[in-house]
């Protein structure tokens, strides 16, 4: 078989010279493929005589392995030198910083009960929580609120649906969260000193109220707790939550069916250029409402009001935000505006605590 040794010499310099895949390939197919110009001459050995065909037959063969040895060194060369070319191109820079993420904030009303729930927990108060569909009976009954009571009716507290066939007691959407310290009075009895911060509901809604917003009451019970420790509780309270030495509560009588006595409590401060100073000038302002718990109010919790009794303080967690942090607009706080929550909010890991500062 003649042009043998030229047919290599064109194929394995085609080899050499293929600059991609695809143009090997095209060798490939033009050399071995079904109608290649070596798998022709294979087939041409079917013609020859036996002695022709014992010196053609190995020499094709040989041929054909040498050039599929040729055509696969030389896919793997293009191979390494596509992934040394990527490798030139694509380097990454792992000392780059990385790329910034939208961070979300504590709304205030969170970052103030994490506040408030700091202090308390420095004063022995532990948190208690409840569900905010409560029964009427430990919404209102157990805290003393008679039937007639006007906060009973639709115009004030939001009743939860009824069938008529449902024989089930009236549910509200909790007004307040003493529900959750007449049940935490019949889970752990006396003594005790909790608080129950929450969410709370009223069929209310103008310029200073939501029909959902935040309070947190305060419980101590023992067997010769008294209104001065109340005083000194919530003026501790005022001295952490206000960051000022000096606080002045006043103490002016007042009237809750769930305690007796009862007082608002005053705090005083200056407001000068819109600024609110605690601790000194000529205003007061009414800060919470407290007196010593009823002793029916214990007797629902099933606590013998002939041997215990105790305090109790209801706080409105919003406004306090509001007086603390600067903040105007009470209805902005529910809004969801993502500027507002970027302005207002807090760092995510500032965790207020007494020593680091509160507010981080
Ligand atoms: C207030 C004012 C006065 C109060 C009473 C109770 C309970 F359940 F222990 F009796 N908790 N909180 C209370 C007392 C709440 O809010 C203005």
């Amino acid at each position: 078989m003649d042009g043998l040794e030229a047919l290599r010499n064109r194929y394995l310099q085609e080899i050499s010279a293929a600059s991609d895949e695809a143009a090997l390939e095209a060798v490939r197919v033009a050399a071995l493929g079904k109608k290649g110009e070596i798998s022709l001459k294979m087939r041409e050995l079917g013609k020859m005589t036996p002695d022709e065909r014992k010196i053609a037959g190995p020499a094709l063969n040989a041929l054909k392995a040498e050039i599929n040895t040729a055509l696969v060194a030389r896919k793997a060369a293009l191979a390494d030198a596509a992934l040394e070319e990527r490798l030139k191109n694509e380097w990454l820079d792992v000392t780059l910083p990385g790329r910034p993420r939208r961070q979300g904030t504590i709304h205030p009303v969170s970052q103030v009960t994490e506040e408030i729930t700091a202090i308390f927990a420095d004063l022995g108060f532990s948190v208690a929580e409840g569900p905010q569909i409560e029964a009427d009976w430990y919404n209102f009954d157990a805290l003393n609120i008679p039937p007639e009571h006007p906060t009973r009716t639709e115009m004030d507290t939001f009743y939860m649906h009824k069938a008529d066939d449902d024989d089930r007691p009236p549910h509200v959407l909790r007004t307040h969260t003493s529900p959750v310290q007449i049940r935490h009075m019949q889970k752990a009895g006396a003594p005790t000193r909790i608080i129950a911060p929450g969410r709370v509901y009223r069929a209310d809604y103008d310029q200073t109220h939501t029909p959902m917003f935040h309070q947190v009451e305060g419980l101590a019970i023992d067997r010769d707790i008294s209104m001065a420790n109340l005083k000194w509780v919530l003026e501790e309270f005022c001295r952490a939550f206000f960051e000022v030495d000096n606080v002045e509560l006043r103490f002016r009588a007042s009237h809750f069916p769930f305690t007796e006595p009862s007082a608002e409590v005053d705090l005083r401060c200056s407001w000068e250029g819109g600024q609110l100073k605690v601790g000194e000038g000529d205003d007061w302002m009414e800060i919470l409402g407290s007196g010593m718990v009823h002793p029916k109010v214990l007797r629902a919790g099933g606590i013998d009001p002939d041997e215990w009794q105790g305090f109790a303080f209801g706080i409105g967690i919003d406004r306090l935000a509001m007086l603390k942090y600067g903040i105007p607009d009470l209805r902005a706080f529910f809004d969801s505006d993502l500027r507002w929550l970027r302005h207002y909010g807090f760092a995510a890991l500032a965790q207020p605590n007494l020593h680091g500062g509160l507010s981080g």
